[in-house]
């Protein structure tokens, strides 16, 4: 099989030579160490442009440009009146720049740009839900003695640092900086090696709406050592990470240090149970969404399909007919639904993966073919005959791979479910609000969904159970993540 790629789009962020520099202190910087690293665009696998790539020593100076940022107050100690202006003005500037920032986006990811579109929407609407809350963020008078006044105030934790993954880059910037930024933080973003561009470019235009130097900062550069510095940074009070659980786990342990604040949003395996009295065709539509969109490189993509064994080949052959209406292609043509996986070792993975479920004796009963065009394309692909102990039903491939498993009862069904190491999302389809709710309660997982998969809203808290994380994001949550809370106790 083969994929036309047309001529892409160059924005002007991009058109030059010049490696793109990090912002540190209001200004742009090279690497003190003057490395560079290229990133690529995934559909061809040609070079896109190169970026400055930051060690230790630009490290030192984002935590120091933001401390003193935190501690001169300039940000901190605004009428929060006036934060939320500032936040108000940030989300229509990203949406005065949507166009180009989806193209950057799509450029740097391979995501098909009627999918960046909405991201990026989705950023700025991240910004204003976060605007509203400096105002509303109040405290308590405690109820104690009368002779004594006892009250709390949320203060902002300080320097707060987020390091992002590549799928969905500006999205996970915006779920960072927004409500670090509401709660009177100075923000540290470090974005993944495989796709810097839109946080660079974020940041450009964020610089512009009047937030003052050193209060958010970029660094770009590999996880090993711009990631790992900051994890292990004596001058970061937080870090906010999305990314791999290996990866988790290795800056949870840098993080001891001196005891930061740390919430992980992590990997997933998440199950989607199929009940037999369930509307099976708009199931099939529901499951393919759930695990092939943004190729399957989404942390709750619905990977492992349960599927009651009365109604198996019904649904194998919905989620078939379903998965031909997904337009593998060319991320900037406007019919394009999957576009490449992000990169030449996330290819490799993802076809390593594809392999192993056939050694592992799982059959392909849908796609599973292979594209020649010099782009990382893959073909959804279903294996059925997969047991829940075979590695394709336990490890997170993130590409746009499913096991379909089947079970002969209910309990079967929650017991498949939970039997992982992951616990991000889960999903039911069934007619009878009954089962919807008891399974709901069943499952361990931190969003359930109810006949749809992958729906979110900026107001619920999001994140996992078990391996799949430590904290919630979003809504009130992500203030709780982002400030401490002090009593004040005053003898009268
Ligand atoms: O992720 P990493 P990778 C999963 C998915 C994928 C696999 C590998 O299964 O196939 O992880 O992807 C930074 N200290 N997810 O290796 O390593 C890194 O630079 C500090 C699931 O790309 O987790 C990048 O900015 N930082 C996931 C970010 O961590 C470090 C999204 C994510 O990279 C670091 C992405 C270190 N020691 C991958 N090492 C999800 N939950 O959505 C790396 N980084």
């Amino acid at each position: 099989m083969h994929i036309e790629i047309a001529a892409a789009p160059v924005p002007e962020f991009i058109a030059g030579p010049a490696a793109r520099p990090m912002l540190i202190d209001g200004a742009w910087t090279d690497a003190q160490s003057g490395e560079t690293f290229e990133t690529t665009n995934p559909a061809t696998g040609t070079a896109l442009a190169s970026v400055a790539s930051g060690g230790a020593p630009d490290v030192d100076r984002a935590v120091a440009a933001a401390r003193r940022a935190f501690e001169d107050g300039a940000w901190t100690d605004l009428n929060p009146h006036e934060r939320t202006m500032v936040l108000l003005r940030i989300a229509d500037a990203i949406d005065a720049h949507a166009e180009e920032l989806a193209t950057l986006e799509s450029l740097d990811g391979g995501i098909p740009i009627t999918v960046t579109r909405g991201m990026v929407a989705d950023a700025a609407k991240t910004f204003r839900y976060y605007a509203g809350w400096p105002t509303k963020m109040t405290g308590t008078v405690n109820p104690v003695d009368a002779s004594v006044h006892c009250y709390t105030v949320r203060e902002p934790v300080g320097v707060c640092a987020g390091i992002i993954p590549w799928n969905g880059p500006i999205t996970m910037a915006a779920w960072k900086i927004a409500p670090a930024l509401a709660c009177g933080n100075t923000v540290i973003l470090k974005p993944a090696e495989q796709t810097p561009l839109t946080a660079l470019r974020l940041a450009e235009i964020i610089t512009q709406t009047g937030l003052p130097r050193g209060v958010l900062n970029v660094v770009t550069g590999f996880g090993h050592t711009a990631g790992a510095a900051i994890a292990a940074h004596p001058g970061v009070d937080k870090v906010s990470f999305t990314g791999s659980t290996a990866t988790g786990k290795a800056i949870l342990q840098a993080s001891q240090g001196n005891l930061k604040r740390v919430t992980l949003e992590l990997g997933g395996k998440s199950p989607h149970i199929i009940m037999p009295d369930a509307d099976i065709p708009a199931a099939a539509r529901a499951a393919a969404a759930g695990f092939a969109m943004l190729t399957g490189q989404v942390c709750v993509a619905g990977t492992r399909i349960l599927v009651h064994e009365a109604v198996h080949d019904e649904f194998a052959e919905e989620l078939a007919k379903a998965l031909a209406q997904f337009q593998v292609g060319d991320p900037f043509a406007e019919d394009t639904l999957l576009g490449p996986v992000v990169s030449a070792a996330q290819f490799e993975r993802v076809k390593s993966y594809l392999a192993i479920g056939r050694s592992e004796g799982a059959d392909v009963a849908i796609g599973g073919g292979e594209y020649d065009g010099p782009g990382y394309f893959v073909q959804p692909t279903v294996f059925t005959g997969v047991d829940n102990s075979m590695r394709l039903a336990r490890e997170e491939i993130f590409g746009p791979v499913a096991a379909l498993i089947t079970f002969r009862d209910v309990d079967e069904a929650v017991r498949i479910a939970n039997d992982t190491d992951y616990g991000l999302a889960a999903a039911v389809a069934t007619s009878n609000v009954s089962t919807a709710h008891s399974l709901a309660r069943r499952l361990r997982a931190g969003v359930v969904w109810v006949n749809t998969y992958s729906e979110l809203d900026l107001t619920f808290p999001f994140g996992g159970f078990k391996q799949s994380g430590i904290g919630r994001e979003l809504g009130e949550n992500s203030l709780d993540n982002f400030t401490e809370l002090k009593s004040v106790f005053i003898r009268l």
